[in-house]
């Protein structure tokens, strides 16, 4: 009798888990998808970092990206990468206009969230809770797991 309360609890610790993950990297609020969403680890001895996700409008209106905050940081912007005269720069952007059914795609080497002043370094494996703020909605809360640097060979 003890064993198969043991598997039932492990499977339902499993079921769970499942369903934990996959609201983890999706997340569905006011006809937005914010999917593959993560952090980047934090480089010894530095406090930035940025954010990457895919976030797609699903409604019939445009949605507009205004930022974003999180209590791991009291400043986090908003920024593009781009190529200027054969140099990657990087500058920050106001807004990013999602239009109706399409996808905003924040990844290295393009837009992202900047996120600076880190009060205690990202480690791979940790989770944390983003607020993505719009200028015609409510807040959206997503969380994303943190990433080691060695998996994703970026340099922000
Ligand atoms: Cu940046």
């Amino acid at each position: 009798m003890k064993k198969i309360n043991k598997t039932t609890s492990m499977l339902s610790k499993i079921i769970t888990s499942c369903v934990l993950i996959s609201v983890m990297f999706t997340i569905q609020a006011q006809n937005l998808t914010a999917t593959e969403g993560y952090i980047r680890e934090s480089i010894p001895g530095t406090t930035v970092s940025s954010a990457y996700m895919t976030l797609t409008n699903t409604s019939e209106k445009s949605v507009t990206l205004v930022g974003a905050s999180s209590k791991i940081s009291a400043r986090i912007e908003i920024h593009e990468h781009s190529m200027s005269n054969g140099m990657m720069s990087m500058r920050q952007v106001e807004s990013i206009v999602i239009g109706s059914k399409e996808t905003a795609i924040l990844q290295p080497s393009g837009l992202h969230l900047m996120i600076f002043d880190i009060k205690e370094p990202l480690k791979h494996g940790d989770l944390i809770t983003l607020t993505l703020h719009f200028s015609s909605q409510p807040n959206v809360e997503i969380q994303l797991p943190v990433q080691s640097i060695k998996r994703k060979q970026h340099h922000h």
